[in-house]
């Protein structure tokens, strides 16, 4: 047979859908929409495994459905602004934006050459001028909506290189590059309001059916809706004795009559059991107390030696500092707390103060042994003993009945906590609150490499909005990293020079802070359905194809990219850009959403150095030797094998796509990496399972090319008997298993029925229209997989047009029925022959069929047939002698 070159035919058919436009979006169809999207790549400089298995599992879908008879919208960009660019500037003495557009070109290639159903006419990256003067009037609109603020916040700040650093840039408390202990420092910043949205954003989740059971209950808990109450503490007598505490605290009582402290709870039922209260080392209060007292002071800078993220604080040793106040217990007469500050509240969540119950609460048990403050249950376990009952080391947080608790005593959790808040609320010192974990959202970055924020800084009128018509505000290109710090910042003129106040019209200065690249993710899958280009996007056609159908991509963005893109969603129809009135998910971005597994490989090590030691090797230049022991082919160094692991650089167990692509085609790489495991799983890459995939590539173009028969592969072979009905109905069995595969996201299932139809084909021997409908089955199933080969063969064996075109087949219900059986016959209980009929075929027919088999007349011979059993359904027993 004719031998397959997938080396000339994939560019061959690749410049054909080019010259055809085939993959172009109409935003005008009449057809339903269908918008298939894959996250897109930042552009690092290559592509690996993970974006193809990525975008294959796109392009599955996307070509399924146009195959479905949707307009199918399959665009692809770039998330271009980020911190790697600035990184390798400062390395290699190079420009961000021409390493980040360099890095485009070289990742461009090796993606087209992939055969993806993509809409490159659309194509953008977010650090184009285009894009990001839209992402400031968005940023404008947001502020016009009141989705945008300034407030001081928490930042890292590296004391040696004086700048501010990202989380990740902090490693074990060290700037990265200055390796000076990173400081707590205050700033003024921007943020979004998606508090905004907290309440809107959990519901939403209902409604996503779509979506990965896990990644809707990640988001929920990142959202983190609490309900419970805010309780007021009244400041108790000054019990000072020694100044300065007692004047100090005789003046803050005078001055501040009704004075006390706010917290919130999710217990109030516990309320009896309380014996401290714990203010954030900056509520406040303890902001005052430093101020005026010297080792409350010592203690804040002690806490700001900790992360500000809420990881570091959860995993901090407890640090408290008694401030010496006092304050009443609300349900309890003469009874007084004492006020400490810990390291384990937090400002930014309730109230910034709990009240301590160390019963049933870990973090207040593990302060009060500490600082040796009393412990007092006040819920007891079924089956414990109230006049022996003690917590021990381990808080008690489950259900159990009130006691040593007053008018609470025997009842439950949840009828406490009402019965606590009931009272509360009617002695007016408090009411039920709902709290939510999620916070605003701090968009600044001290960096270069960004969107800039439009906004004057006007020392009069403060912080004024750039006017839409000076938009765009545009990075400059000379810039130096020679200093540390933010270079937009340094820059001779930038800032500064013709600047104006929009306001006043002083002399003024820009917004030196870019926005967090989250934001460029946060709306790119509207600018694709817009049509974003230089002269700005069409929201309408944005709202239209909105939502994305199906979104596949990475678990790892499963809380923010996902959170924030479901955020800025919603601003943009409130801000009147976008409409999804239309849509039955209401303002979510995504209706569907897929998460894939990772390509993993095996990785090994020189046996002689620890693992450790960056002793990896290649996974090519390893061999085994017969006692299954490993070699390093280059050194004749023994070899250990390590984990098999997600592909990274670091453990040299990459495989770069452009060679596989080179050595086996784009179709054997697809294949293999939707073929081998459930979409959802890792996927380990092997040698011997890309071969396999190119094996399988061969057997299918082998069945094209064995093929001569004169009808095309959209024939109906209606009246076939036989074993062209036997391949008929195979065929169509595994039409209905592998699209209800595809459309279920179970690839690998699908490729299964694939290879079924396959080698039943291979085996079949007619040249007729049973074959060609199996065969144009098959080849159309196998397009949204390995395209390339599926043109191939189609325009092969005579289809129309091009497969991407033709319809998906349609299954035949009537070749699903099972409605033959298999009878065996036996001749004297000896098993000679079988006899395939329809089930119900009546039982003179049967006998006759079953005397007229060839071997079971051989086997009768000269006997005489004395009698003829017919078991229905099961077998037929010829008696002769
Ligand atoms: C008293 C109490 C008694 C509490 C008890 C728990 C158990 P979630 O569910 O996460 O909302 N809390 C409140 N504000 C805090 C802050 N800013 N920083 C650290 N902790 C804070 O947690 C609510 C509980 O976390 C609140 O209920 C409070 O402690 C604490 F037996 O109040 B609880
Ligand atoms: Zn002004």
């Amino acid at each position: 047979p004719e031998k397959y070159n997938a080396a000339e035919v994939e560019p061959r058919w690749q410049s054909v859908w080019k010259a055809r436009d085939v993959y172009r979006a109409h935003d005008d169809s009449d057809k339903p929409k269908f918008y298939a999207l894959e996250m897109f790549p930042y552009p690092s400089g290559r592509i690996h495994m993970g974006h193809v298995r990525n975008y294959a599992m796109g392009d599955v879908v996307a070509r399924y459905k146009k195959a479905q008879g949707f307009e199918v919208l399959h665009p692809m960009g770039w998330d271009s602004f980020g911190m790697p660019a600035e990184n390798a500037a400062i390395a290699t003495g190079g420009h961000p934006k021409d390493w980040t557009y360099n890095n485009i070109d070289e990742m461009r290639t090796p993606m087209q050459r992939l055969g993806f159903a993509l809409d490159w006419s659309r194509e953008f990256a977010t650090s184009d001028v285009a894009y990001y003067k839209e992402q400031q009037r968005i940023f404008l609109k947001f502020w016009e909506k009141g989705l945008v603020y300034r407030k001081t916040a928490k930042v890292n700040w590296d004391p040696v290189d004086n700048t501010v650093l990202a989380n990740e840039q902090v490693i074990d408390g060290k700037g990265w590059r200055s390796g000076a202990v990173v400081e707590q420092r205050d700033m003024d910043q921007w943020f979004y309001k998606i508090t905004n949205y907290a309440e809107d954003l959990l519901k939403g989740l209902d409604g996503l059916d779509r979506w990965p059971e896990k990644v809707r209950t990640m988001q929920a808990n990142w959202i983190g809706k609490s309900e419970g109450a805010s309780i007021w503490f009244g400041f108790a007598e000054n019990t000072e004795t020694s100044s300065p505490k007692k004047e100090l605290f005789d003046e803050a009582l005078a001055t501040d009559q009704d004075g006390g402290i706010e917290v919130f709870t999710t217990r109030p039922d516990t309320l009896f059991g309380a014996s401290f209260l714990a203010l954030s080392p900056d509520h406040p209060y303890s902001k005052w107390l430093a101020n005026n007292l010297p080792e409350a002071e010592a203690f804040r800078a002690e806490c700001a030696k900790i992360g500000t993220s809420e990881a570091d604080i959860a995993t901090a040793p407890k640090l408290g500092f008694d401030t010496g106040l006092r304050v009443k217990h609300p349900f309890v007469e003469g009874a007084t707390l004492p006020v400490w500050i810990a390291n384990f509240v937090l400002m930014g969540y309730g109230t910034g103060a709990v009240f301590g119950c160390p019963a049933h609460d870990q973090r207040d048990l593990d302060f009060a042994r500490k600082y040796d403050l009393p412990v007092k249950a006040v819920v007891l376990p079924d089956g414990e003993d109230a006049a022996t009952y003690d917590v021990g080391t381990e808080a008690y947080t489950g259900e159990g009945k009130l006691f040593n608790s007053g008018f609470l005593d025997g009842l439950n959790k949840s009828k406490g906590i009402k019965a606590a808040i009931h009272k509360i609320t009617e002695m007016d010192f408090g009411e039920s609150v709902t709290n939510y974990r999620l916070r605003d959202w701090g968009v600044s970055r001290q960096r270069y490499w960004g969107c800039p924020i439009p906004v004057i800084k006007c020392g009069d009128c403060g912080s004024v909005p750039v006017p839409e018509d000076q938009l765009p505000v545009e990075l400059p290109y000379d810039i130096s990293f020679e200093k540390p710090g933010n270079p937009l910042d340094h820059h001779p003129t930038w800032k500064s020079e013709g600047v104006t106040c929009p306001t006043c019209g002083k002399a003024a200065e820009r917004e030196t802070d870019t926005l967090d690249t989250f934001g460029d993710s946060s709306w790119y899958f509207a600018a694709f359905g817009g049509s974003l280009s230089a002269d700005g996007m069409d929201w309408d056609a944005a709202s239209k194809w909105l939502p994305v159908d199906q979104y596949v991509g990475g678990v790892e963005h499963a809380v923010l990219h996902l959170l924030y893109a479901r955020f800025f969603t919603r601003g943009l129809i409130d801000c009147g850009l976008l409409d999804l009135s239309h849509s039955q998910f209401g303002g979510e971005p995504f209706a569907g959403l897929f998460t894939q597994g990772m390509v993993t490989h095996a990785t090994y090590a020189l046996a002689d150095e620890s693992i450790e030691k960056d002793s990896w090797v290649l996974p090519e230049d390893v061999d085994a030797n017969d006692d299954g022991t490993f070699v390093h082919l280059p050194t004749g160094r023994p070899v250990i094998k390590g984990d098999i692991i997600k592909m990274s650089k670091s453990k040299k167990n990459v495989v770069d796509p452009n060679e596989i692509i080179q050595g086996y085609g784009a179709d054997v790489a697809r294949w293999f990496v939707l073929s081998d495991s459930p979409p959802e799983r890792d996927v380990e890459w092997t040698e011997s399972g890309v071969i396999g995939a190119w094996r399988f590539s061969k057997k299918v173009w082998n069945v094209v090319s064995d093929t001569t028969s004169a009808e095309g592969p959209l024939a109906v072979a209606s009246d076939a008997s036989g074993d062209a009905l036997e391949l008929r109905k195979l065929a169509h069995r595994a039409l209905e298993k592998l699209t209800a595969g595809i459309e279920a996201f179970r690839f690998n299932t699908s490729v299964a029925q694939i290879y079924e139809l396959t080698n039943a084909l291979s085996k079949y021997k007619g040249q007729d229209a049973a074959r060609m409908e199996a065969l144009g089955i098959l080849i159309r199933a196998i397009a949204p997989f390995m395209p390339h080969l599926a043109e191939e063969c189609w325009s092969k064996v005579g289809g129309e047009d091009l497969v991407y075109h033709a319809p998906w087949p349609v299954v035949d219900p009537k070749m699903l029925v099972d409605d033959t059986i298999t009878l065996p016959l036996q001749v004297n209980g000896k098993r000679r022959s079988e006899l395939n009929i329809p089930k119900d075929m009546p039982k003179d027919e049967i006998e006759k069929l079953a005397l007229a088999d060839e071997a079971v007349q051989r086997s009768i011979g000269d006997a005489t047939v004395r009698k003829i059993i017919v078991v229905p359904g099961r077998i037929v027993n010829i008696v002769a002698k």
